[in-house]
């Protein structure tokens, strides 16, 4: 099989970046990892020069380009049907794609309110409105998904969906957002999985600061 190689940006930032790195790596498969620091003064010319889109994570498989963090995991898991990135039955992986489809589409006051930075010292600010709806919300969905599946992941075992979480869960670590027991023991079961771990301990080691992130 040709091999993987995934385009991704500073793990510090890139939320998008960090779903499918996060998935692909949590299943133990196999790629090649390109990182493309933000270059936002010049319009991040490298990204554009290997992206369709102008926006990374890219999935390169031969001849093959996969754009969209979804996209990319959703191949991942025809690629790879025993990863374990989406569930078995038809009607989990159409809750799957459900709660992912609105995790891409939806959170638009947290997500520009609260940039994932990954190693951000933890300490709240002022939430302009609407963000506190989008928590609620998440909580929710990921309450109804643990009590369905027991946990200690969404789906039972670690997933994709887990992944299209992860800048997520991030967000209301290092803004203190959150307060209930069963949403803390979700986040910490994320923060100890061995591929969050990478993930972080790279993104504390990295050298670019985009001051627009830093809230
Ligand atoms: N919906 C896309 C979003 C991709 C996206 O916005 N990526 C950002 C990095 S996190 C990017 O490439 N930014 C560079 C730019 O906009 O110039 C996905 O799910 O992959």
């Amino acid at each position: 099989m040709d091999k993987l190689t995934l385009y991704i940006a500073n793990k510090n930032y890139s939320s998008w970046s960090f779903r499918p790195w996060m998935a692909l790596t949590g299943v133990g498969i196999d790629f090649e990892e390109v990182l493309i620091p933000f270059d936002y003064p010049n319009g991040n010319p490298n990204i554009k020069a290997v992206s369709p889109s102008g926006h990374v994570p890219l999935l390169q498989h031969g001849g093959l380009r996969i754009w969209e963090s979804f996209a990319i995991i959703e191949y991942a898991a025809e690629l790879f049907p025993e990863a374990g990135l989406l569930p078995e039955d038809r009607a989990g992986r159409a809750l799957a794609r459900s709660v992912c489809m609105e995790m891409m589409s939806s959170f638009r006051a947290l997500r520009s309110a609260c940039p994932m930075n990954i190693r951000r010292p933890k300490g709240r600010i002022a939430l302009p409105d609407g963000v506190s709806a989008d928590v609620i919300r998440i909580e929710t969905i990921w309450r109804d998904l643990l009590q369905a599946s027991g946990g200690p992941f969404l789906f039972g075992a670690f997933s994709g969906v887990d992944a299209m979480f992860a800048p997520v869960v991030n967000r209301f670590d290092v803004y203190d957002l959150v307060g209930s027991a069963d949403i803390l023991a979700y986040m910490d079961a994320m923060k100890a999985h061995p591929a969050w771990r990478k993930w972080e301990e790279a993104a504390r080691a990295e050298p670019w600061i985009v001051p627009e992130d830093e809230v």
